[in-house]
């Protein structure tokens, strides 16, 4: 999944794509570099970030889904407003993202199963301005996992198929980098790939991944130069069962997913033969 963020001021890209015709230029782009769906997001949820009004998100991106959707990409739309997601979904989206899963509007699930897409749920506590108050876990494996749990129950009560419903850990969202919250989720993502929920994982540029590779001084990584630590994360996600991983540049990581496929495939057929 590739990330085209039509917003002034997201944390991983800076606003490179908040010209509508840029962002569906580089829509296409990230196919032609192998994306298999492009997330196509208008609200910044960096730490700290103000919320946009609902019609400056629409006005940000339902130009470009259908642009995108017309020259025949899956779309998925990032948003938390079930107006907005009903509204992408008109203009050709073909999966919904909510990093709120469901949580900061509840007309999204219902929104969600009228639209019989695909729902992607992921675990948050609350809006980004003050997401990293909030993270505080006795078990932070546990605790995700079972909130995470709890809102696909509450969802499936909404309608949804439960076969649409995919998980995601929500690293950087109320996870503290100080705690290690993030690496400890990557560690076990089989808490979540054992649900038997297709997983998606968003590590791309997060400042957890920074923060280690910090210099010598402390100072932390700028983003754009964590992209080689991304590609990592996304190897060993596949490897670990991710169904999809969400990323701000394709080629490298597709080219990841593919090697990790490969040694699944591996290991599955010398599994076969053993048999
Ligand atoms: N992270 C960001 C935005 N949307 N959606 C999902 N499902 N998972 C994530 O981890 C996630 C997301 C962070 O935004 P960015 O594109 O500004 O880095």
């Amino acid at each position: 999944m590739g990330v085209v963020n039509v917003t002034p001021d997201s944390f991983s890209d800076g606003g490179a794509w908040f010209d509508q015709e840029k962002a569906i230029r580089h829509g296409f782009d990230l196919v032609a570099e192998g994306a298999d769906i492009v997330d196509v997001g208008g609200e910044s949820t960096r730490p700290g970030a103000q919320r946009v009004s609902r019609e400056e998100e629409l006005r940000r991106v339902v130009p470009v889904i259908e642009a995108l959707a017309a020259g025949g990409v899956p779309v998925s739309v990032d948003t938390m407003r079930a107006e907005v997601a009903a509204a992408a979904v008109a203009a050709g989206a073909r999966l919904v993202n909510d990093v709120s899963g469901g949580l900061a509007d509840p007309d999204m699930p219902r929104a969600v199963a009228a639209a019989r897409v695909p729902y992607v749920v992921m675990h948050w506590r609350g809006h980004s301005h003050d997401m990293q108050s909030r993270a505080v876990y006795a078990d932070v494996v546990r605790e995700v996992r079972e909130e995470l749990l709890r809102r696909v129950e509450s969802i499936l009560r909404c309608g949804v198929d439960p076969s649409m419903i995919v998980l995601d850990p929500g690293l950087g969202f109320s996870k503290s980098p100080e705690a290690g919250h993030n690496w400890s989720l990557l560690a076990e993502l089989d808490a979540l790939t054992s649900t038997g929920h297709p997983v998606l994982v968003g590590a791309s540029r997060k400042r957890f991944l920074g923060r280690l590779l910090a210099g010598p001084d402390g100072a932390p990584r700028p983003f754009t130069d964590s992209d080689d630590a991304t590609v990592a994360v996304t190897a060993l996600s596949a490897a670990a069962g991710a169904w999809c991983v969400r990323v701000h540049r394709v080629r490298p990581n597709a080219d990841a997913v593919r090697v990790a496929a490969a040694v699944l495939a591996a290991a599955d057929r010398r599994e076969g033969a053993a048999r």
